[in-house]
């Protein structure tokens, strides 16, 4: 059931090569329906937590568990079911824009696509389109802007009904009529789901339930945004910078 999807990192530590660790002794767990912030300075580690979570890669040592399932005996198949990624850099398929909301998915029914259209606004500007839904795209994202581009893989994450939803928010400016729809659709997109976001929005950061603040590998900081205010730490550096 998506309402009961949890994610806990038990003294997670990781790198890709032998020589250099990445994530320290990272430990958290995110209630069920919550959303968690995850914020810091680039090479801090926010996409290597992000990496864990989907399973892309194993812990070196400690445990990383949704659901309270240890991810390493957790079927593939169940997990890619449950967890949806918008990934920093998206990725967009030739072909149409339907498709690439639905990657030929079975569970991205007419009435989710629906739902993924209205909620997070992709509709309005694929409406907007001649051909509509089946307007065809280059591999590259031809013909759609930066923002576009992210709506159509919000889209594409929420399609699919995720009880858990990873979204590493892009760096690269968006254009600001697509930033504000985004901003505006989040809260919505995040509704009844558990979320991790890699944050840049300050609409995102202010709004978590709780934000990890990530400096070289280790959890500095966290708290809500009002209480890391307070503290004056990293955390309120960055907001201020
Ligand atoms: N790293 C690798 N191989 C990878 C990905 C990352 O060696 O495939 C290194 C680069 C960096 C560290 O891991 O020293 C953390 O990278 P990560 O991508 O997790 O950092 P980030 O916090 O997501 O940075 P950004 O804000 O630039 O996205
Ligand atoms: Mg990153």
């Amino acid at each position: 059931d998506k309402e009961h999807l949890t994610v806990c990192f038990e003294k997670v530590t990781f790198g890709y090569l032998p020589s250099e660790t990445v994530l320290q002794d990272i430990s958290f767990a995110i209630p069920a329906g919550e959303t968690w912030a995850v914020v810091g300075p680039t090479g801090a580690g926010k996409t290597s937590v992000v990496n864990l979570v989907l399973r892309l890669y194993d812990p070196w040592q400690g445990r990383v568990f949704l659901d309270g399932v240890d991810l390493r005996r957790a079927d593939p198949l169940d997990l890619a079911a449950k967890v949806a990624l918008v990934p920093q850099e998206v990725f967009i398929k030739s072909g149409t824009i339907k498709h690439n909301i639905t990657l030929g998915r079975e569970r991205v029914t007419e009435e989710n696509l629906d739902m993924a259209l209205s909620v997070t606004g992709a509709g309005e500007f694929v409406n907007r389109l001649e051909k509509g839904l089946h307007t065809k795209v280059g591999s590259g994202g031809q013909g759609l802007s930066a923002g576009q581009r992210q709506l159509i893989a919000l889209a594409r994450a929420l399609a699919g009904d995720p009880g858990l939803l990873v979204l590493d928010e892009a760096t690269s400016a968006v254009d600001p009529v697509s930033e504000k729809q985004i901003q505006r659709a989040l809260p919505k997109v995040m509704q009844g789901r558990t979320s991790l976001v890699v944050a840049h929005r300050l609409s995102t950061v202010r709004r978590a339930d709780n934000i990890l603040v990530m400096k070289k590998g280790r959890i500095c900081e966290q708290g809500t945004h009002a209480e890391l205010l307070k503290k004056n730490g990293v955390y309120a550096g960055l907001v201020r910078h």
